[in-house]
């Protein structure tokens, strides 16, 4: 796309707010537990981290679905967690448990963290994964870089686990604004570095998850969900023009007209619980949106999994558009739905 020529992929084209012939498709987590060949790596490879920085092996995993699948975009194997541990922060990834960390809490916690312009240097092996990806990937497929947004990582770094609530960051917030200001405004920073490497070395696409954007009240939210991905975004734009980014804000409700309008993001990607006709109408006007299957029915597949595909696609496939689920593929999933889904996908037209 640097020489100025429209984008010939599916997924570029969607995103430069073209409609495609009929919509790309991808899914979130669409490498992982649920592919027996997945499983065969991670068995192999030790720790979960250390698949992440092994370039052969996580180049491999990226590859999986797409070897099974043919979707048109592959999303670099590698984790949100990898931001804090560049940082400093001790991250473990414990089997049954997800992920556990030295929690950061106070402004001397903030303090100890590494600078992130480190980050670059630290995540070199993430780097090598994307170029080698760039250089073995189908023509047609599309690369998709991708980072936590600011506030989903800090819930990590301050609670030390995943939490159903995100308690520990939101009381930092509400009683020590300033200080939990200071971690998101070096989480901006990390960000916008481990992005920026994963274009140079070959990412064609960015998405910004916000898992847990959600759990903040309207205030927190436009403050710590909000500005921070506008902020990553008008960086990004600066140093690469031509690179489209998608944001999660996973929970955004009624904000999600707000955010996707003042973050200046090419495309917004759905939860599970935004309405379809509610998103044609304020959303996808706006620019690409994608989503936002549930996952559990590619778990349950069948008629209700096929019915409900096809309300997604009548909904938003007259303008861009790019099939997903509202979340990540889960571990019980069969693999046989995921094909299913695809083939119902890459046969509809609108
Ligand atoms: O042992 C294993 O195999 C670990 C399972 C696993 C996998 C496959 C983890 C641990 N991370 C990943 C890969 C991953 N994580 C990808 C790879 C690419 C793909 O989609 O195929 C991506 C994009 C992520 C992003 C990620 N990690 C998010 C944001 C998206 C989301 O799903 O909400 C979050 C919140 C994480 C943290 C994390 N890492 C791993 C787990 C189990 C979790 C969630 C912990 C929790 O529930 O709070």
């Amino acid at each position: 796309m640097s020489d100025g020529k429209a984008p010939q992929k599916k997924l570029l084209k969607a995103l430069a707010g073209e409609k495609t012939d009929g919509p790309p498709i991808w899914l979130m987590r669409q490498a992982g537990r649920y592919l027996p060949e997945y499983r065969k790596v991670r068995a192999d490879a030790g720790s979960f981290l250390d698949l992440c920085y092994a370039p052969a092996l996580a180049e491999e995993v990226t590859l999986q679905p797409i070897r099974r699948y043919g979707f048109d975009a592959a999303i670099l194997f590698s984790d949100i967690l990898v931001v804090p541990d560049a940082l400093g922060q001790k991250v473990a990834f414990k089997e049954g448990e997800g992920p556990v960390l030295e929690p950061v809490t106070d402004a001397a916690g903030i303090a100890a963290l590494k600078s992130p312009a480190g980050v670059k240097a630290e995540l070199a092996p993430v780097y090598e994964t994307v170029s080698r990806l760039r250089a073995s990937l189908p023509p047609e497929v599309t690369l998709i870089g991708f980072a936590g947004a600011p506030w989903t990582v800090a819930t990590y770094m301050v609670g030390g686990r995943g939490s159903p609530d995100q308690a520990a960051a939101k009381l930092l917030a509400y009683r020590e604004p300033e200080t939990f200001q200071s971690l998101i405004e070096i989480l901006v920073e990390a960000t916008v570095e481990h992005l920026s490497a994963q274009v140079e070395a070959g990412a064609e696409v960015l998405q910004i998850f916000d898992t847990w954007a959600g759990s903040l009240p309207e205030p927190s939210f436009e403050r710590f969900a909000l500005k921070p991905v506008k902020a990553i975004r008008a960086k990004l734009k600066a140093r690469f023009p031509h690179i489209p980014v998608i944001a999660f804000p996973r929970g955004a409700g009624g904000m999600a007209e707000r955010y996707f309008r003042e973050t200046g993001v090419e495309g917004l990607s759905l939860d599970t619980g935004v309405s379809p006709a509610w998103a044609k109408a304020h959303l996808q006007p706006l620019g690409c949106v994608q989503g936002n299957l549930d996952p559990l029915l590619l778990v349950a597949g069948g008629d209700e999994m096929r019915a409900q595909a096809r309300h997604i696609l009548e909904t938003f496939g007259q303008a861009p558009f790019i099939f997903n689920l509202g979340h990540g593929i889960v571990p019980q999933t069969p693999p046989d739905h995921v094909g299913e889904l695809v083939k119902l996908v890459k046969d509809w037209r609108s």
